[in-house]
């Protein structure tokens, strides 16, 4: 039987042929990030019988505990990219500085930057987490790769995207010129095209953000979901529903697919953060897949993008 399902690979291809939209080194850098995301799902999915559930001991450079899928995700994923010679370097949440492709491989003009595991404490309870990536060019200008060269602006990435992992493994990619979501099939071990040009509704009833930090927040947010959870006899007029996952992936992910807001803000808790979220490989990325579609030919600038200081700027709001 002839299958007439679009996969990954032919998607790329036809963006980079047809389109003309991602030259070939940009094409074969996202099919093995995709190929990681795979590498990453498997594990998922093995749950307690693949000896990969669990705290690994550690803390990264957030101060956060490291579970050993954490680890795992961020080896697959530099251990799939840096022998291609797309990269010149890598950015992840899991590592304290930049990961410089080894003299060994060569060196691409490409930077990718991930948060290999997001939702870490979702991850022994079994409920949907998520890789998060983003790719920039690398600065032109100067020999070798620095810091600075990863903190460009949100609306000069070349492609975002992320997987979830969850009931199914979901990867959406924008290579700036409509996002489109690819389902695993598990059988064929292929990403297969299962929805294009994908726009969030302009509309929405939904709000996500964690209740518990609500004595933490500043004035203003605390007055916006009042007026949420005023409902029908409030302000806004109108009746709202809450989720929150804890997975800021599964969060966004639902949010692209039927609208809504996803917070995560500033708090006096820590006051000298904006916010709990990484700008360069959270926020950025994720705004970025929800407003594709618009006329630009990059990852169009969502909300959160803006200069970076750091690579692990931090930024706190995503709607539709
Ligand atoms: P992580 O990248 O270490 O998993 O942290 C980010 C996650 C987001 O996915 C999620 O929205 C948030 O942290 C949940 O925070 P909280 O546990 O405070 O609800
Ligand atoms: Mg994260």
């Amino acid at each position: 039987m002839v299958d007439h399902r679009i996969s990954l690979t032919r998607y790329l291809v036809e963006q980079q042929r047809v389109h003309g939209h991602i030259p070939s080194e940009l094409r074969l850098l996202l099919e093995v990030v995709a190929r990681a995301c795979k590498r990453i799902s498997y594990a998922v999915n093995k749950g307690e019988l693949g000896d990969a559930m669990g705290s690994a001991g550690s803390e990264n450079v957030q101060g956060e505990m490291q579970k050993k899928l954490d680890i795992i995700a961020n080896e697959t994923l530099i251990e799939a990219n840096e022998w291609g010679g797309h990269l010149a370097a890598m950015a992840s949440e899991e590592m304290e500085g930049i990961y410089i492709v080894p003299n060994r491989y060569p060196q691409g003009e490409y930077l990718l930057m991930f948060d290999p595991l997001d939702g870490s404490s979702n991850i022994d309870v079994n409920v949907s987490i998520g890789t998060i990536f983003s790719v920039l060019r690398k600065p032109e200008g100067h020999p070798g790769v620095h810091d600075a060269d990863f903190l460009q602006p949100g609306n000069r990435q070349v492609a975002a995207g992320y997987c979830v992992y969850g009931p199914q493994t979901t990867l959406v990619l924008t290579v700036g010129d409509g996002g489109a979501m690819f389902t695993l099939d598990r059988e064929q071990g292929s990403f297969i095209l299962t929805r294009e040009n994908v726009r969030t509704s302009e509309d929405t009833q939904e709000f996500a953000i964690n209740m518990s930090n609500m004595r933490h927040w500043d004035a203003p947010v605390r007055r916006y979901i009042d007026e949420c959870l005023a409902g029908a006899e409030g302000p806004r007029g109108k009746n709202f529903n809450m989720r929150w996952i804890a997975s800021m992936v599964s969060d966004v992910h639902r949010i692209l697919t039927r609208g809504g807001v996803f917070m995560y803000p500033w708090d006096k808790r820590e006051p000298h953060k904006p916010g709990k979220l990484r700008l360069m490989y959270e926020a950025n990325p994720m705004g970025s897949t929800p407003w594709a579609g618009s006329s630009s030919r990059r990852a169009a600038p969502p909300p959160t993008a803006g200069s970076a200081s750091s690579t692990s700027s931090r930024a706190s709001c995503m709607s539709a």
